[in-house]
């Protein structure tokens, strides 16, 4: 079954937005295998956005990610990966659609609230960064037959 990772930012968890930002996950149906509140390391952070180690931004985006709590998150469900994406929001808030998280909570592209995978490979490896195997959890949920056919 295809899985993503998501984290909620310093801005989404400084702004009591936790509860909100996991029950749409949970209410459109995805699993949570993982979920943990974490002070990150300056070595993940870098490591998690290595991608943009060139870019300008780079510095205070690793700052940023390490100044306060983060939750980190794993789902699970048929195509959770876009699907993460879609309910996530286009990059810069102030683009993302209304409905969206980042559209619904957002002002500014350097506080956008929470992190998703972008691909399905990406999504193991960021996955395999943050968590230890033993933090996943396999449970089958009981409203699984009224989710999928
Ligand atoms: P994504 O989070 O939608 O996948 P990416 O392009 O992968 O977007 O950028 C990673 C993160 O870097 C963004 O979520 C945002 O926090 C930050 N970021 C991207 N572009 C800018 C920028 O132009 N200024 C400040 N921060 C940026
Ligand atoms: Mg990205």
């Amino acid at each position: 079954m295809e899985r993503t990772f998501i984290a909620i930012k310093p801005d989404g968890v400084q702004r009591k937005l936790v509860a909100e930002i996991i029950g749409r996950f949970e209410q459109k149906g995805f699993k949570l295998v993982g979920l943990k509140l974490m002070k990150v390391s300056k070595e993940l952070a870098e490591q998690h956005y290595g991608v943009h180690k060139e870019r300008p931004f780079f510095p205070g985006l690793v700052e940023f990610i390490i100044s306060s709590p983060v939750v980190a998150i794993v789902l699970e469900g048929d195509g959770v990966v876009a699907a993460g994406r879609k309910i996530i929001g286009a990059t810069n808030p102030l683009n993302s659609e209304p409905g969206t998280i980042r559209g619904d909570y957002g002002a500014s592209i350097g506080r956008n609230l929470i992190h998703g995978s972008d691909a399905i490979e990406t999504a193991q490896s960021e996955i395999a960064m943050w968590f230890k195997e033993e933090e996943l959890v396999t449970w089958e949920p009981t409203m699984t037959k009224w989710i999928y056919e």
